[in-house]
């Protein structure tokens, strides 16, 4: 799901909507990676005509077009052992139901060293995201933002170039495949043999970067610690190993910052969790909330806002 929000007032940008086709080229990996300070493989997608980032390996490159336009994407798949789809989350596909992405439903899976293009034309406006639709696959890093231009936000609304992709995600320092299955069972896999879901995920990600507190490597079921806010929390007690791809840094990323240089500032904030709701709030700010699935409706100001 996704939500669009700007922060206050008025006039108008309006860009043309000639057709055009738009080519991306992306290349699918894992890699090592580091979101939230504790290193694990992770999932990129990148420009082929380009290196991935080790910093952020997701999301993946914005996808960006007009209404009308036609989008080209070409997706190679580098994985070793996985294979992979793309689908495009909230795009309708009339007529053109085949580039829906869903892997072994709409189309076979792109196995390792094969390569896939997806073309429709973008008949929709706001804020989407593309993912991986093999199994829970997304749920590594496979994620990335589209904007398709010339909605009725842009009319509306100046914010010029204070416009923000907000991908909120929860995240798990194992990965899908082995969530899956302690959570598929034996159900002596897990204390007092219940499921439990959704996993409580070890950290949060804001544009892929979070901050793991490796306090808690070392722990015994009684440790506790006090959480930012001044709270005491149980500590979360993981192996006593350091992660199999280096040491655990609870300050490797900084903060992302956005400038508020504009009287207004369009953020897009996306969902793209795998089991969890997320609360979202800027201090000392009220949200406008201008669109709800990319759909424009009338705005709404709230202090914070819960994205399913
Ligand atoms: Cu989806």
């Amino acid at each position: 799901m996704e939500f669009l929000i700007l922060i206050i007032i008025s006039a108008a940008a309006i860009l043309s909507s000639e057709s055009t086709l738009i080519k991306y080229d992306f290349i699918i990996k894992t890699i090592p990676g580091n979101p939230d300070g504790y290193p694990r493989g992770v999932i990129t997608i990148y420009n082929a005509n380009d290196t991935w980032n080790p910093n952020r390996p997701f999301p993946g490159p914005l996808i960006r077009a007009s209404l009308g336009d036609t989008l080209q994407r070409r997706i190679t798949n580098h994985m070793k052992e996985q294979s992979t789809s793309i689908h495009f989350h909230g795009l309708h596909m009339l007529n053109n139901l085949w580039m829906d992405g869903t892997e072994l439903v709409i189309q076979c899976p792109i196995h390792p060293s094969e390569t896939f293009s997806y073309t429709f034309n973008v008949t929709h406006t706001g804020t989407f995201w593309y993912h991986s639709h093999q199994g829970q696959q997304y749920a590594d890093g496979l994620i990335g933002p589209m904007i398709f231009d010339d909605d009725e936000i842009e009319k509306n609304y100046s914010y010029g170039m204070s416009d923000h992709v907000i991908m909120l995600q929860e995240w798990y320092h194992e990965s899908w495949a082995d969530i899956m299955t302690a959570y598929q069972g034996p159900y002596d896999a897990f204390p007092g043999s219940i499921p439990v879901y959704p996993w409580p995920p070890t950290s949060f990600l804001i544009n892929g970067h979070g901050q793991f507190d490796c306090r808690t490597i070392n722990c015994t079921e009684y440790s506790s610690f006090l959480n930012a806010c001044g709270h005491r929390e149980r500590a979360q007690c993981i192996p006593l190993r350091e992660p199999f791809f280096g040491l655990c840094n609870p300050h490797l990323h900084v903060e992302d910052e956005f400038l508020c240089d504009a009287s207004q500032m369009r953020l897009r904030l996306i969902n793209a969790a795998s089991g969890i709701p997320f609360r979202f709030w800027i201090e000392e700010h009220n949200i406008t909330i201008v669109a709800r699935d990319s759909v424009p409706i009338l705005p709404i100001i709230v202090p914070r806002l819960t994205i399913q």
